[in-house]
This record gives C-alpha cells, sequence and structure tokens, in this order.
C-alpha cells in the first residue's frame, strides 16, 4: 500500500519524537560542546600511519528521514585511503557472458574490521516483511538503504550556522526536500512512497574510493546484514529495468567470510561459480552477468559450521524512481527500526 507523502515539516517533527526514543548513545551535551571522543580500538590499529588519521571530534551525519544521527567514520578519508589494498585493478573474470571483476582485497583488514563495526553499530537496520504471491515473506536477512534514482537530487543542508550549537557535531548531509533534475522543483508528494534517504557521510566516503576503483558513479547503496547461517539471500538477480542495461554492481563484504554462488540462468552446463568471499573483498558485477546469472548467498546451517556476522555493502546506479521505491519497500519497509547495541540488534519501539 502506499504511504502518505509526508511534508518537509511532518518529516521534522517525526524526526524530533524519533530521536527522543531511539536516540544516539552520544550524550546530549555532546551537542552543544564538542569534544574529543577515545577512539574505537580498531581505530588504533592504523594509527601507525599518520597522526592525523583519527578525527578529532566525533561527528554525526544527520536529516530528517534518518531514525537517528549516523556516526562519521573515527578515520579521515586519508586514513581510509591509506586502507586500501594496494593492488587497486582487481582480477577480471570471464566465462561467457559472465563478466567479474574481483578485488581480493579491496579493503586491508585492519581497516575493514573498522568499517565493519563502525557500520554495524551506527546505521539503522531494518527485518522488512512484504507480501508476495499472496504470501508473506520475512526477509532472512538485516537490511538497510540510502540514495536517491537520477531522475531526482536532495536540496541543499540548511545553513549550519542557523545553530550553532549542533554545527560543530551534528551536520546535515542534505536538506529535506527533494528536488525534481529536470523541472528543479520539489518532487511532487505521490512520486515516493516513502521520503528517499541520502547517503550518510561514511558511506558516501566509501563510495567516492568503490567508483575510483570501478570506473562508475553509484547513487544508492543497499546494505545487508546476515547475523549468522541460518541469514541468506536466495538466487536472484539484479537486472531489473530501474538499473538500466547492462548494470554494474560493486559488491563489499565486510566481517565473517560467507559463499557467493553464482549459476547460469539457462545454461546448466556451465555449472556454478563460488567465491569464498572474505572480509575486505568486493566483486564488481559488469556487463552482461545479471541479465545471465543469479547470484546468492546461500544458508549455512550445518552442526559443523560456524558461520561469523557478515556485512554486505553494495553500490548501485538507479535510473528512475520505481527503483527508488522499489529499494525502500524492500529495504526499509514499514516496521520497526533496529540498532545494534553492545553486541545484540536491538527493536525500537518506532516504526520508520
Ligand atoms: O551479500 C551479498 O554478497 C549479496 C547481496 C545481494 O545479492 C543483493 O543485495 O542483491
Amino acid at each position: 500500500m502506499m504511504a502518505a507523502a509526508r511534508s518537509p515539516n511532518q518529516i521534522m517533527a517525526m524526526y524530533a519524537r524519533k530521536k527522543q526514543k531511539l536516540s544516539s548513545p552520544e550524550p546530549a551535551a555532546a551537542e552543544s560542546n564538542p569534544a574529543p571522543v577515545p577512539l574505537p580500538a580498531e581505530a588504533k590499529e592504523i594509527l601507525g600511519q599518520a597522526a592525523e588519521t583519527t578525527r578529532p571530534v566525533r561527528t554525526y551525519s544527520t536529516h530528517p528521514t534518518y531514525p537517528f544521527p549516523i556516526a562519521d567514520l573515527p578515520i579521515t578519508s586519508a586514513a581510509l585511503q591509506a586502507g586500501l589494498a594496494p593492488t587497486s585493478a582487481g582480477k577480471v573474470i570471464k566465462k561467457g557472458d559472465l563478466d567479474l571483476l574481483y578485488f581480493q582485497p579491496f579493503i586491508k583488514s585492519p581497516t575493514a574490521n573498522l568499517l565493519y563495526k563502525h557500520l554495524l553499530e551506527e546505521l539503522p537496520w531494518y527485518k522488512v516483511m512484504y507480501l508476495a504471491r499472496g504470501m508473506t515473506i520475512n526477509t532472512p536477512r538485516f537490511t538497510t538503504v540510502f540514495g536517491l534514482d537520477e531522475t531526482a537530487f536532495f536540496e541543499p543542508p540548511p545553513n549550519e550556522h542557523e545553530d550553532e550549537a549542533k554545527a560543530g557535531t551534528h551536520i546535515p548531509v542534505a536538506g529535506s526536500r527533494v528536488m525534481s533534475a529536470i523541472s528543479k522543483q520539489p518532487v511532487p508528494g505521490n512520486v515516493y512512497q516513502k521520503p528517499p534517504r541520502p547517503i550518510p557521510r561514511c558511506l558516501q566516503e566509501l563510495k567516492g574510493f568503490v567508483e575510483q576503483a570501478t570506473n562508475e558513479t553509484y547513487n544508492f547503496i543497499l546494505v545487508n546484514f546476515y547475523a549468522d547461517g541460518t541469514h541468506s539471500i536466495s538466487p536472484h538477480s539484479d537486472d531489473e529495468s530501474f538499473l538500466g542495461h547492462n548494470p554494474c554492481v560493486a559488491s563489499l563484504s565486510l566481517g565473517g567470510t560467507r559463499d557467493f554462488v553464482m549459476k547460469h540462468k539457462t545454461k546448466k552446463d556451465l555449472g556454478s561459480e563460488k567465491f569464498a568471499l572474505r572480509s575486505g573483498d568486493m566483486v564488481v558485477m559488469r556487463g552482461t552477468t545479471q541479465a545471465n546469472w543469479l547470484h546468492s548467498i546461500p544458508k549455512r546451517t550445518g552442526k559443523t559450521q560456524t558461520t561469523m556476522a557478515r556485512i554486505n555493502v553494495t553500490f548501485r546506479k538507479c535510473i528512475n524512481a520505481k527503483g527508488s521505491n522499489n529499494y525502500s519497500h524492500y529495504n526499509v519497509g514499514s516496521g520497526p527500526v533496529h540498532r545494534f547495541v553492545n553486541g545484540s540488534m536491538v527493536q525500537s519501539s518506532t516504526t520508520d
């Protein structure tokens, strides 16, 4: 069912209410009195590189559509870049109409660990339920999504000096209105079923490096969290019309190793391809891959198998509002937000 469109003022009021219910773990005082905070242990591991690797003050990306402020990375962009693996080219794997670029790894392990922990603890997560062919489907993993298709853009963020107290640590990533790329006017309220969410800075920084390495641009980031071996994604291809012809999808793994299995849609004789994706690895699916191959992360529930939790970050380019709606429907949905706190996923009482 289509959700009623909300005005920016309604969104702002909702945001204020949500902030009270599921607030950032930082004390409120930090907003008005920015001060250096202790680094996570993983950040210290990469400190050997340069003194300026860490940010002096903990800052947050904010937007009215976020259920809570999303912490920026504790390390600088330069430190993130230094954490990328030195072999930047990636290995080309071609088999008929399969066309992959495999970075093994794309990010070195201490930085990959830092990113894993950061994204797990700072992003809002959803366990989406939806109806398909009369059945209720429970998505067997946590998901979250950010981005906006290329028919629109977010208006620039409000003037930071309007609220000097917040400007120091809580910095908007965008204005609240979504504008048409053609008319440069606000997009009518019925175009997007849920207000699109701009990409927070912690993922924007990563996107920049993925774009450089893959020579592509992306406007959507979809993130999956597989808590254990019961979590999975069934065989599918990202060949939706809203991704355009022969889309490029870059898929970064963080955390535990999981098998990524690919099968041809029609040619059984080609067999399957299995890649044990480790933390920091990135598989880029290009060209005719999505049109011809299915990919999946199968369940791993055998008694002898110990499956560590894993995050997957996919970078995509979406060409129309149908895609933005599809992504928010299947990856945010209309259920409660979850947050990973003190080692476990906690469900909030709010519905965004
Ligand atoms: O977790 C993965 O590596 C695959 C994710 C995926 O296929 C998707 O999000 O469409």
